[in-house]
């Protein structure tokens, strides 16, 4: 796994300037939803290698529990994405669950998609009851150098899970960029019986736009 262990440098906002850049990386946008959890604190982000860019993602889910009126679901744990180098990664991950199987964008008329936007399915706060925060994700995947008139929804199946709904989608990467970096919020684990645990609550992209490597 490549990991970066990132030192953000914020730049100027100016019309051609980037916003930041993540180790050598240029982060040209931050993809956010207005729904994530409010539980656990942000992890370090990680990115794909320099010129690379996410062309999958998988979900650690942890199944639905049986015990009852005692049950502390997590639902999301942990969100990893494939870089088109083959390398993956994953930021925070919560302790509970199963990796399902990995969707990958795949290639519209030869030519390779990327992920750009993304939508979280999250059981919003259930005060004393038992809840699970961020429970599911989707993302829509696109060509490098095109805008998102010929995008496409990408879904690990069964696309979602049993509680909560998906809110708005994010912001798009902007042309000729795509999602290069994730960073989730996270919550550490805790005692079932006096507070529950929740796990992944809310998550964060970066969109980046240097010249591809590979195609
Ligand atoms: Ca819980
Ligand atoms: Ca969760």
């Amino acid at each position: 796994m490549f990991r970066l262990f990132v030192l953000l440098s914020i730049f100027s906002y100016s019309s051609n300037a980037f916003l930041l850049v993540a180790g050598t990386r240029r982060v040209v946008k931050q993809l956010s939803v207005t729904n994530g959890g409010p539980s656990g604190s942000w992890k370090t982000a990680e990115f794909c290698p320099v010129g690379y860019y996410a062309v999958g993602f998988n979900v650690k889910v942890e199944p639905k529990s049986s015990s009852g009126i005692f049950a502390d679901n997590t639902a999301l744990n942990s969100i990893s994405l494939r870089c088109k180098d083959g390398s993956r990664i994953t930021s925070g991950e919560g302790a509970f669950g199963n990796w399902y199987t990995e969707a990958s964008c795949g290639n519209m008329n030869g030519i390779p998609y990327f992920l750009t936007s993304f939508d979280l399915q999250v059981e919003p706060d259930q005060g004393a009851a038992d809840d699970s925060s961020a429970n599911w994700i989707r993302f829509k995947c696109r060509d490098f150098d095109t805008d998102d008139t010929f995008s496409h929804q990408l879904d690990v199946s069964p696309g979602k899970f049993y509680w909560g709904t998906y809110g708005s989608w994010s912001g798009s990467c902007p042309l000729h960029s795509a999602i290069c970096g994730i960073q989730t919020r996270v919550e550490e684990a805790r005692s079932s019986v006096f507070y529950g645990n929740t796990a992944l609550n809310d998550v964060k992209f970066f969109c980046c736009d240097e010249k591809r490597l590979s195609f």
